[in-house]
């Protein structure tokens, strides 16, 4: 390294994600300057390398897309293998805990190539859907409650992250249902807001309006009390059920690197004030979609017992993510190998 790095004019290195590696490029700086007197110069100049390396990450090419489709395949079939298994357990009557679909995922990645899950399977029955980040542990799926599966391998380098919710014993109740078709409205919303030119959070606006609006048809939000749909997206009352982003970049991480402030617009910035917490928020342009980038498309809702929602809705967690590669004119869902419409997962586990 003090070899290359001799009569360079500047270091690029990626600041403050490699522990050590400041110190290490350091040491070999020393070297060049030893030898200085023998007519070495010495780079003036160090540079965080993250910045273009993230850009060039962002855009992913035609090799990479099919890679991407590939592992999104693998996932949607593990999904597959994990409903029909719940299913079954469920009719034989076996006692099915959630680390028995875990298993089921594990087994499905591996078997077709897969080198590793992208991240930490979340496997969660009934309640345990409500907590964002609960993993796949010991619960019981039971007979009536919905099971939420957060869960992708990785391929060749390349993450995946699906989520589907569905019964353990494969039919929906009817406020399941309700909320259900709630969540995918609002993610069909998202879906065609994801273009080329539209901006990163314009899919998460489309989402937010569309559970807002079912949010008061339903009954969880009372019209007298939180007003209008524009009142519940302007106060954020939707947030106590839909309190995380729609998005985020999928890549060679599960959440991958890449800005998500349009770069070419970062000084054009206004403050508002959150109508939640009371902070100074400052709003800054958001990054505008082209062809090739991916993201994923994750809209849910959580229920917690609450005076003021109908008991009925109560402990359902629902969370339904696909993940979309920009074009030119839409984007392109490569993960729905695995159904998403209520009665196709129905079909599916009753088969
Ligand atoms: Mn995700």
């Amino acid at each position: 390294m003090p070899k290359l790095l001799e009569n360079q004019q500047c270091v690029w290195y990626p600041f403050a994600t490699h522990q050590g590696l400041e110190s290490q490029i350091d040491g070999w700086l020393s070297s060049v300057r030893a030898r200085v007197r023998f007519g070495a110069q010495c780079p003036a100049e160090q540079r965080d390398l993250c910045v273009p390396l993230d850009e060039m990450r962002l855009v992913k090419d035609a090799q990479e897309q099919d890679t991407m489709r590939r592992a999104a395949q693998i996932s949607a079939q593990a999904h597959i293998r994990a409903m029909k298994t719940s299913a079954r357990m469920l009719r034989a009557g076996q006692d099915a805990r959630e680390y028995h679909l875990e298993a089921e995922l594990l087994h499905e990645f591996r078997q077709h190539g897969s080198q590793f899950p992208a991240y930490t399977s979340i496997v969660a029955a009934g309640a345990n859907a409500c907590v964002l980040h609960y993993r796949a542990d010991t619960a019981p799926l039971r007979d009536g409650d919905l099971v939420l599966i957060d869960a992708g391998c990785e391929l060749d380098g390349y993450a995946s992250d699906i989520t589907r919710t569905f019964p353990a014993n494969g039919v929906f109740s009817g406020p399941q249902k309700d909320l259900y078709n709630l969540v995918l409205a609002s993610q069909d919303a998202a879906v065609a807001a994801t273009k080329a030119g539209a901006r990163f959070t314009d899919p998460h606006d489309a989402t937010v309006r569309v559970l807002s609006q079912g949010l008061l048809d339903l009954g969880l939000l009372q019209a007298n009390k939180h007003g209008s749909v524009d009142d519940v997206i302007d106060k954020r009352a939707y947030f106590a059920f839909y309190m995380h982003r729609t998005s985020h970049w999928l890549g060679m991480d599960v959440h991958d690197c890449g800005s998500y402030i349009e770069l070419s617009e970062t000084g054009n910035t206004s403050t508002r004030q959150d109508p939640l917490s009371g902070e100074t928020i400052t709003n800054r342009p958001s990054r505008i979609l082209h062809p090739g980038m991916v993201l994923t498309i994750e809209p849910g809702l959580y229920v917690r017992p609450s005076a003021d929602v109908p008991e009925k809705f109560w402990n359902i967690g629902i969370r339904i993510e696909d993940d979309a590669i920009v074009t030119a004119t839409g984007c392109e869902l490569i993960s729905r190998g695995v159904p998403v419409i209520a009665s196709e997962i129905e079909a599916l586990m009753r088969a």
